[in-house]
């Protein structure tokens, strides 16, 4: 596979020089300055790109170009939205970047509570406690209905944590939840916004009434508006699975598991409708064998997130060592290896590790982290590949 690495533009303190050194190809990146909805200009693609080749490297996939609120929820502005895709995406098909990352998931991308799990070895990783989340979601967000969600053993757990939380641990928990996995991926939230709860439950009501069957077709709606483009400049598209893979906070997520992406991919069914597997967030829903999601839907996967999890009790999960977990990264990269050689991948969230969490590092991205990762995946690949 081709190792890539998702680098965050002129801001980020990974260089490129150090990117060639431990062997990456690749870059994943996205336009960060223009706000979701708007056009990746000609002009502002091809500065990106042309800084990305005088570093030595190529700019192998944009992750993420966004898809605007109001195309999920079909909005009254979704065609204008959805004609800014269209142009943005020829754009970069004029430019040669053909492979597309983005996800459906409405108002929240991925979700954790913790930055910072601390680990046995000294090094920390990311981690969800679904305790923590009901409670943000039942007692900060105060969503109308929320507890019929929960099972009475986890209202219980909530209960029992409202006694225990302090005013400091609410505040980092709205922050962790809502502007710092969200700030730096998604333009919804930034860091600084007054009041990211208030903004939040905004965002929700925007969602009343959209169910799975009716986020289904809005997404079916906007791969069959920008299929034809796709077709001219010979661009893959790549739908990101929901993190964690299941309906949260009263929203539908649609690409949860096999099911979900058997219906997308026969739903606008051209090759250019394809998948990002990410294994990490599929290996988070009990209810995935992700080699088995990997050998089903290899021949429509166009780009491989590795990355691994496991599931704890009350519903937990951490990110697991690279080589462990339910990612099964190894069979995974056995099969996608086999499928299609040069098909880009990245490591997929890093532990902190040394003085990774003294820099600042956007959550999950740690130079150290992803380095170690890539360099047992590097041992993986030549051992599945010979
Ligand atoms: C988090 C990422 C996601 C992913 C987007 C793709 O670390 O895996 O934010 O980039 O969902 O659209």
């Amino acid at each position: 596979m081709e190792k890539t690495w998702r680098w965050f533009g002129k801001k980020d303190t990974i260089t490129f020089a150090m990117l060639r050194q431990i062997g990456v190809e690749g870059i994943v990146t996205a336009l960060y300055d223009v706000p979701a909805g708007e056009i990746w200009s000609p002009e502002a693609i091809a500065g990106v790109k042309n800084d990305i080749e005088a570093g030595g490297l190529r700019w192998s996939v944009v992750e993420s170009l966004p898809v605007s609120e109001a195309i999920k929820y079909a909005g009254k502005d979704r065609d204008r939205l959805i004609e800014n895709y269209r142009l943005s995406l020829a754009n970069l098909g004029r430019a040669g970047i053909r492979t597309v990352c983005y996800n459906f998931m409405p108002v929240i991308d991925w979700i954790r509570t913790d930055l910072e799990h601390p680990l046995p070895d000294g090094t920390s990783s990311l981690y969800f406690d679904k305790t923590r989340f009901a409670y943000f979601d039942c007692r900060i967000l105060r969503r109308e209905g929320a507890e019929k969600d929960y099972t009475p053993q986890e209202r219980e757990r909530v209960e029992a944590l409202a006694k225990n939380i302090t005013g400091a641990e609410e505040d980092a928990l709205i922050d962790t939840i809502i502007v710092k996995t969200q700030g730096f991926i998604h333009g919804n939230i930034r860091e600084g916004d007054p009041e990211p709860v208030a903004i939040f439950n905004r965002l929700l009501a925007l969602y009343k009434g959209i169910d799975r069957d009716a986020l289904r077709n809005n997404l079916r709606y906007f791969l069959e508006q920008i299929m034809p483009v796709c077709d001219t400049y010979d661009i893959r598209m790549c739908i990101h699975p929901d993190d964690p893979p299941y309906p949260v906070l009263g929203l539908p997520r649609i690409v949860t598991g096999d099911e979900d992406i058997s219906w997308i991919l026969q739903a606008v069914d051209n090759p250019r409708n394809g998948l990002t597997f990410c294994a990490g967030s599929l290996s988070s829903g009990a209810h995935n064998d992700v080699p088995a999601l990997a050998r089903r839907f290899a021949s429509r996967t166009h780009y491989v997130h590795l990355r691994s999890t496991d599931i704890l009790e009350d519903g937990n999960f951490i990110e697991a060592s690279h080589l462990e977990g339910r990612g099964h990264l190894v069979e995974v990269t056995r099969i996608f290896e086999k499928e299609n050689p040069d098909l880009p991948m990245r490591i997929d969230h890093g532990r902190l590790m040394f003085d990774d969490a003294a820099r600042g590092y956007n959550p999950g991205y740690s130079f150290y982290g992803r380095m170690y990762a890539l360099a047992q995946i590097e041992g993986v690949l030549a051992a599945v590949s010979g």
